[in-house]
């Protein structure tokens, strides 16, 4: 509504002006119909123009993917005279109002920056035609990185305005990856789970063993013991298990498993160690997590199969990211 007053004013103001220049030269003249005529042009690409949101991605504790996808049917560019801003909370609950440049470089703290054009982001089909253009029904992915961070939960919005009159507006909630490190020292650590780690039997947060980085991980001793803990990843796609696991004088019969379970009934074992990993040697996870229903209560838990104290599962750096 705000576009279409302008416009009227606008129009008003050039219809009083041509008034005024009836007397004038020829080219006065011309210079008016030219800017209505630039005007008409501009009109008709507000109405053939308009920017949809199509999803958004957390990358990590401070930054963000979000695709947009150009819903109409001219093609957009000119991304420097873009406008960004994001309304947000931080950590602290406080309120942040931010404008954003764009950078073409590295993404420094309060800056964004283009990381793809696609025809269909889902199936990752780059652009063909008119590269660095955003054409009709074309995805594009900007990450945007805040400092400080945006609190996990909490709601944030974000603001974009293409220089020819395109906006879009949105509000959603900012949801961290999980992740931890298990430099808390306990149970209670890392970012973007709904709940602390769950243990039973042996199971502990120690600096006993060498940890993968930093001065604690996560050790399991003994048969039984067993730790979960759970994740919203309701609407996420692509995503990706990754830690650092580590196997102790496991004798044959020994074994230790992760799972994950998209409802905490239904449970499956993505990797298993045994003796033959048991060489007290970090060695990186990965596991893909796509074929799995991203739900809004998504699990992951350790257990172990051993027969005693002195069989030793340790895991660290354990982080969920997207590919
Ligand atoms: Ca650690
Ligand atoms: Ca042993
Ligand atoms: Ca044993």
């Amino acid at each position: 509504m705000g576009i279409i007053i302008a416009m009227m004013l606008s129009v008003a103001a050039i219809v009083v002006g041509t008034g005024l220049l009836t007397n004038s030269s020829v080219s006065s003249v011309g210079t008016v119909a030219d800017a209505w005529k630039a005007m008409e042009v501009r009109h008709g690409e507000i109405y053939r123009t308009s920017l949809a949101a199509v999803k958004r991605d957390t990358v990590d504790n401070d930054s963000l993917d979000y695709t947009l996808k150009n819903s109409g049917q001219v093609s957009l560019a000119d991304f420097d005279a873009w406008d960004l801003t994001v309304q947000y909370y931080d950590a602290s609950g406080n309120y942040m109002v931010k404008w954003l440049p764009r950078t073409t470089t590295g993404l420094a703290n309060d800056e964004w920056k283009i990381t793809g054009i696609y025809i269909d982001t889902a199936s990752a089909i780059s652009e063909i035609f008119e590269p660095n253009v955003l054409g009709a029904s074309e995805e594009m992915v900007i990450r945007l990185k805040l400092a400080p961070a945006m609190g996990d939960g909490t709601n944030a919005t974000i603001n974009i305005a293409a220089p020819n009159g395109a906006t879009l507006s949105e509000t959603f909630q900012f949801l961290y990856l999980p992740s931890d490190d298990f430099e808390s020292g306990g149970l209670t650590g890392g970012y973007g789970w709904l709940a602390d780690w769950a243990a039973t039997g042996n199971a502990s947060v120690t600096t006993i063993g060498t940890p993968h980085g930093g001065t604690h991980h996560l050790r399991l001793q003994n048969s039984s013991s067993y730790i979960e803990r759970s994740a919203n990843l309701a609407g996420m796609s692509n995503l990706r298990l990754q830690f650092w696991a580590k196997v102790d004088s496991f004798e044959a019969g020994d074994t230790a498993v992760a799972l994950v379970s998209s409802n905490h009934t239904d449970w499956t074992t993505v990797k298993t160690w045994t003796s033959a990993d048991s060489d007290d040697t970090y060695k990186f996870v990965d596991i893909d997590l796509s074929s799995y229903t991203m739900s809004s209560e998504f699990w992951i838990a350790f257990n172990s199969g051993m027969d005693d104290g002195g069989d030793k599962f340790y895991v660290d750096d354990l982080v969920i990211v997207r590919s």
